[in-house]
């Protein structure tokens, strides 16, 4: 399976969580004492070990790639960019950093984001307290001793008071079963581990499982240099255009004078994002009101679409008024009515996220691009030069894989993690994740997620939930350093509390009705669980409640 990366390939999980925790009680010969240990050098495992270093802690840091970005560090396939407006797309917590980096276009491409990972990790000194290359196996809460063994796979054992996870959102690789993939003789390659070296795909038969925003994005790209490409659609997704352009100076010149403003604002829209609410109902519009402010919204580009009107996401009726403006365009662009109608998709606008891109309906007008509606019949077995579904033999001389994520939870997962009483977190959370404000949960002391589930994390510009999270955990990180604790963890009470109000939350909206990665349903056996809070100014609220009351739904111990 050349190109898909080992580490993130659930194929190659080789040893169970308890067998590595075994290894790693066994195995504890050489230790390594520090304050803290981040794991992942995303945007979150950066800030972190940057706030952490500032409050005088030592800090070791790991992270199994290279480098340091994250998801633009392993997501690098054709078309990659964020779907998230660049000026927003960033750090606000330098004034320095954010009025000297320069974004080039609306929506920033993969290696501009990689640059930037570098260009701040470079700014602010953090590679050096990361070991990269290395993968967390273990960590294992020693209760006498109040701190945490994590164990990495270069056999090391670290000891450290707090333990914190930055092991993103959309980071642990969904692959389907394929029987037989392994006489494959062609290229194989997941979009969430692209080659380091450029792909290229001309004179060959290239097949694209999925059609997720990976997909989306690459797809049209693709399409221009493969000699045929065949997209294996199981469900089909809402796409509107992206519009990117390169960034016009007046406009850049706008944000970074007033970049407090613009960030404060954007902080009150429930999805942390610049693009703003309209709040009226669409139940109550006129047609040509709905179809003028959808035209508008369409026109504009971008993920603000959702926002058109204020009963989108709650109101079925409302929604199908989406649903058709975006059908009738999927039919407008593309020439063959029955491939219009494959493309277009039944659930509920929004309930799987909807996608940003640039030429992604039009490639299916092309003579070189065909769509195999797979919704019924898997691809379920690959030949040495062909991969079959419903007995249809589909010739290939590449494969890729846009699968996406065991998403919010996956990459816990692969980690032994064992808090108090000899619990593990894949026993705690076997019916769903379960954590007090997605940040912590309750027998797992001085352990820490950023974005984890019950966060608005992936339901909002990312960035911003990252930095609210490093703030929190920092400046409660701090208070223990401060009045000499040696543990927090949340109560189990307010845990079930949260987890209720996170559900009731997602009950009064639409998202629960479709199969999304939300809910830990394109992954077989995961457990059906709406895991993003929807709201970020309410959370925030919360959040901030909590610290002023002394870590109120936490028990705090010296
Ligand atoms: P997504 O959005 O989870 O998309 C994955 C796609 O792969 C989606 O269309 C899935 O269909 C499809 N899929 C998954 N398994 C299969 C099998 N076995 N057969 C056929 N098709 C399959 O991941 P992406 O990487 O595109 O995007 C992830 C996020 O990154 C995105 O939301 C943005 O936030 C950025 P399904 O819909 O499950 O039927």
């Amino acid at each position: 399976m050349s190109g898909i990366n080992e580490y993130h390939n659930p194929i190659n999980k080789t040893h169970s969580n308890k067998q590595r925790m075994q290894k790693a009680i066994n195995d504890m010969s050489e230790q390594k004492v520090v304050d803290a240990v981040v794991v992942g050098a995303g945007f979150a495992g950066m800030y972190m070990v940057h706030k952490l270093t500032q409050l005088g802690l030592k800090v070791q840091a790991f992270e199994a790639g290279t480098g340091v970005g994250g998801t633009w560090y392993w997501n690098r396939y054709p078309g990659a960019r964020v779907d998230i407006e660049s000026m927003e797309y960033s750090y606000q917590f330098s004034e320095e950093l954010q009025q000297e980096w320069n974004w080039t276009e609306r929506y920033a491409p993969q290696a501009e984001l990689l640059d930037y990972a570098n260009h701040v990790a470079d700014r602010f000194d953090l590679k050096g307290h990361f070991q990269f290359e290395t993968k967390v196996v273990s960590a294992i809460y020693d209760e006498q001793a109040r701190r945490w063994q994590v164990q990495t796979d270069d056999g090391v054992v670290t000891s450290a008071k707090y333990c914190i996870m930055a092991t993103g959102c959309l980071s642990s690789m969904n692959t389907p079963d394929i029987a037989g993939l392994d006489l494959f003789k062609g290229d194989v390659y997941h979009t969430g581990s692209w080659p380091h070296e450029a792909v290229d795909f001309t004179g060959m038969k290239v097949g694209v499982i999925g059609t997720g925003s990976s997909a989306i994005q690459s797809i049209p790209v693709i399409a221009e240099q493969a000699e045929h490409l065949t997209v294996f659609q199981r469900t089909a997704n809402y796409s509107v255009p992206a519009h990117n352009q390169a960034l016009k100076p007046e406009f850049v010149e706008n944000i970074k004078s007033n970049y407090k403003e613009f960030r404060a604002q954007n902080s009150q829209h429930a999805f942390a994002a610049s693009f703003e609410p309209d709040d009226d109902l669409a139940v109550e519009a006129t047609k040509e009101t709905q179809r003028a402010r959808y035209q508008e919204r369409w026109d504009y580009g971008g993920l603000g679409f959702l926002t058109s009107f204020g009963d989108l996401i709650s109101d079925q009726d409302a929604n199908e008024t989406a649903k058709a403006f975006i059908h009738g365009k999927i039919e407008s662009i593309v020439d063959d009515p029955e491939t219009a109608a494959l493309l277009s998709p039944q659930q509920t606008v929004g309930c799987k996220r909807l996608c940003v891109d640039t030429g992604y309906y039009a490639t299916f007008n092309r003579a070189n691009v065909q769509l195999v509606d797979v919704s019924e019949h898997p691809v379920d077995q690959a030949t040495k030069s062909s991969v079959v579904s419903h007995d249809v033999e589909y010739p290939l001389d590449a494969l890729i894989f846009a699968t996406g994520f065991d998403a919010m939870t996956g990459s816990l997962m692969k980690i032994g993690i064992q808090g108090k009483s000899g619990l593990t977190l894949e026993k705690k959370w076997a019916a769903g994740p379960r954590t007090f404000l997605g940040l912590s949960t309750s027998g797992f002391p001085n352990f820490f997620i950023i974005s984890g589930p019950g966060s608005p994390s992936v339901l909002t510009n990312m960035m911003v939930s990252i930095e609210q999270h490093v703030n929190w955990i920092g400046d409660c990180i701090g208070y223990l350093q401060q009045h000499n604790l040696s543990a927090i963890e949340a109560t189990l009470d307010a845990e079930n509390d949260w987890v209720d109000e996170v559900n009731e939350v997602a009950n009064e909206t639409l998202f629960p009705t479709c199969n999304s990665w939300y809910l830990g349903a394109n992954v077989p056996g995961k457990p059906r669980v709406f895991m993003p809070y929807l709201g970020f100014p309410p959370y925030v609220e919360k959040c901030d409640e909590v610290a002023k009351n002394g870590y109120e739904g936490f028990s705090l111990s010296n």
